[in-house]
């Protein structure tokens, strides 16, 4: 194929986008374009990974627990170190991190950034797709040294948020709130071309992703639910296939594309992680915005929409449903007993 034939850049994508609000300054322009050079340096490392020395764990535990991987470490002092002098943030928090990030003193910036540096950490060392997640919200006092408030908002006040996917080629996924577009990068030259416009979520669809090794720390309702998925329906199309790449990005991106279902939900597995596995404010928050704008939903097995969760801590836990509408709507009614 003919390079020209690409068609047009994320730049002119996000310069495109800008263009259509004339108040706008710039700004979170600027900080998508200078996360992007981020990503593009994480991307050529984790393609390098298995040639350097770049495989297997830091050894370190971060603040969730879990073992460092030394791609954990690499992308997220990529990231921080890109954004922090950048001009553009006040804040950021990374899953990597306990503490809110302060940025360079007088360099603060109008937005705040909460990021996961590389999601799918059980993935890494074997060569299957693994991601970063982004999510930006606007900070109270643009300009000023931001504090840890500015991070804690519900989803519904995200100015963008996005994924890059490390996989068979990498992509980029975003949103800033109209509609959900996605690149694809060309690595002999460096750029990320639009390759997947307006993406549009199938309402129904015939997958669902869950780790069903978990199934013995369920709650009922998950059980009835599952169980119903597996039944065999013709008109339905059930029983249901499972895919489960254990990749959050991964398995997000799949039932964006072709329609699915993924779940996380509480489970009695792990004390410390009752209320869910994944994280509110870098996974589920920018992955709900992403849904919803593709035409998607994203709840709690309470039933509770995760965009409309308040956050009260940089790491807190929730349990996760997201993907097509129409099939989070009937895990909803599952969860609420009506089915
Ligand atoms: P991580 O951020 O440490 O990689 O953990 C999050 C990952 C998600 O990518 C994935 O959906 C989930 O954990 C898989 O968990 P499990 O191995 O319990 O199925
Ligand atoms: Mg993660």
């Amino acid at each position: 194929m003919i390079k020209e034939s690409y068609g047009i850049t994320v730049s002119r994508h996000i310069l495109d986008s800008q263009r259509l609000h004339p108040e706008a300054t710039g700004d979170l322009s600027g900080l998508l374009s200078e996360l992007i050079v981020a990503a593009k340096t994480i991307s050529a490392e984790v393609n390098m990974a298995g040639l350097g020395d770049c495989l297997g764990q830091a050894g370190k535990t971060n603040i969730q627990g879990e073992k460092v991987q030394k791609l954990d470490e690499f992308a997220n002092n990529a990231i921080k170190r890109r954004m922090a002098a950048s001009g553009y943030v006040a804040i950021m928090t990374s899953e990597e991190e306990a503490d809110a990030i302060p940025v360079v003193a007088g360099q603060e910036g109008k937005y705040t950034l909460a990021f996961d540096p590389l999601d799918g950490s059980t993935n890494i060392d074997v060569n299957v797709s693994i991601g970063t997640i982004f999510s930006i919200h606007r900070a109270h006092n643009g300009g000023l040294p931001g504090g840890e408030v500015d991070l804690l908002q519900p989803g519904r006040q995200q100015v963008a948020a996005g994924y890059i996917i490390y996989g068979s080629s990498t992509m980029l996924v975003y949103t800033t709130g109209e509609g959900v577009h996605g690149f694809t990068l060309d690595p002999t030259v460096g750029e990320f071309y639009l390759s997947h416009p307006d993406i549009r979520m199938p309402a129904r669809s015939k997958y669902y992703s869950v780790n069903e090794g978990n199934t013995a720390y369920w709650h009922p309702e998950m059980h009835r639910y599952v169980s119903h998925l597996k039944e065999v329906d013709r008109p339905t199309g059930r029983p249901y296939s499972a895919r489960y790449i254990g990749s959050l990005v991964a398995d997000f991106h799949r039932n964006l594309i072709v329609g699915g279902i993924f779940l996380y939900p509480r489970d009695t597995k792990d004390t410390t992680k009752a209320g869910g596995k994944l994280r509110l404010l870098y996974e589920a928050s920018p992955l709900a915005f992403i849904a919803e704008q593709a035409g998607g939903r994203a709840i709690t097995d309470d039933g509770r929409e995760i965009m409309d969760i308040v956050p009260d801590s940089l790491h807190q836990r929730v349990p996760l449903i997201i993907g097509s509408k129409l099939e989070v709507d009937l895990a909803a009614e599952y969860f609420a007993g009506k089915s």
